[in-house]
């Protein structure tokens, strides 16, 4: 039997990292606790996946032409649900809304969240790792004129707090407000989020990089550059073991405890990539950075660039902060003149 002492739940971490702000008046805590119970009911739901007939294909398209999964739909709705009428919320955008959700007027609050409800939803089916990815924003917007897309659309600077639930082996919870990023796995038999990671640190030259590799002839040289010497090592650079799941954040995750690159680059068929700024890219970025790593564009840092629309994509560049320097400074390169 775990002594209680020494067990550190997500609810006791949260109110002894609000006792350090005293300005604070709790809105952001009771807003992550929103989120935590979000993702305990996904988690439930993914975990029986394979038993109920919520798995497999609805047979709609989402706004970017993915095939939405029926439980892609149930964790967006349970996300919007938990914080919709929190009046800690003025507004939310999904990856798979087309339009952004605007709180009730009389029970707008003043944060932004932007979710991905269930990334690398294509592996439900084959019992693949999946996970949920957030970003929270203050708003901008006046009490006055209501929430608007412009609370969305700011860069990711000034998030306040970022973070995903990986569903895994086990049900892992990961994020960071600015001071660190500490990671908790629920333990299913409590239904409570234990922290298990503190103050996670990716290592600055990781084992391993992460691309899609089929996508080679439609990329340019230079990104055929960076991940030919990823593969084979060159001079400085060691060669790196590849390591590819198809699912953001458990690619993510692993690189960040590992050390790693995961690589989303443009191609000729994509040329802003696949992976979207506010719900993917930018989150991911605040996670790498607070735990020493880096997140670019391949030109300039993900958390500079000011999103114009809401579901804009980019191109990513993600992981150990060397390998991210070095990727970065062959793709920011003027193309040599043949
Ligand atoms: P999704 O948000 O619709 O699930 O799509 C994003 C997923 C990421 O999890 C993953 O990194 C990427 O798509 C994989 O794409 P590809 O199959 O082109 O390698
Ligand atoms: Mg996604």
């Amino acid at each position: 039997m775990d002594s209680l002492t020494s067990v550190v739940t997500i609810e006791r971490f949260i109110m002894e990292q609000e006792r350090l702000h005293p300005e604070a008046t709790g809105e952001l805590s009771n807003l992550l606790y929103d989120l935590c119970l979000a993702a305990k009911i996904i988690s439930r739901q993914v975990r029986r996946a394979g038993l109920t007939d919520i798995l497999g294909g609805s047979g709609t398209l989402n706004v970017s032409g993915d095939l939405q999964q029926k439980l892609d739909m149930f964790a967006n709705e349970t996300v919007r649900n938990a914080v919709q009428h929190s009046g800690r919320v003025c507004i939310t955008a999904s990856e798979e809304d087309e339009t952004p959700r605007v709180c009730p007027r009389e029970e707008q609050g003043k944060y932004v969240l932007l979710y991905d409800p269930l990334d690398g939803s294509m592996n439900i089916d084959v019992n693949v790792s999946i996970g949920t990815i957030f970003s929270i924003h203050r708003r901008v917007s006046g009490q006055q004129e209501g929430a608007s897309d412009r609370d969305c659309l700011q860069p990711g600077y000034r998030q306040v707090v970022a973070g995903y639930i990986l569903y895994g082996s086990s049900t892992m919870l990961v994020y960071t407000t600015g001071a660190g990023v500490h990671g908790f796995t629920l333990d299913p038999t409590i239904g409570e989020f234990l922290l298990s990671h503190p103050r996670i640190r990716t290592p600055d030259v990781g084992r391993y990089y992460s691309v899609n590799e089929s996508n080679w002839n439609r990329w340019s040289p230079a990104v055929q550059r960076v991940v030919a010497t990823f593969k084979n090592g060159d001079g400085a650079v060691v060669a790196k073991n590849a390591r590819y799941i198809g699912s953001l954040v458990a690619d993510f995750h692993r690189n960040l405890i590992s050390g790693g690159i995961f690589l989303y680059p443009a191609d000729s068929r994509s040329p802003e990539g696949k992976l979207r700024l506010l719900y993917e890219a930018a989150p991911l970025a605040f996670v790498v950075e607070q735990a020493g790593g880096a997140a670019t564009d391949g030109r300039r840092r993900i958390l500079d660039i000011s999103p114009t629309t809401i579901h804009q994509k980019s191109p990513l560049v993600i992981g150990s902060r060397a390998d991210v320097e070095f990727a970065t400074g062959i793709l920011a390169a003027p193309p040599v003149p043949v």
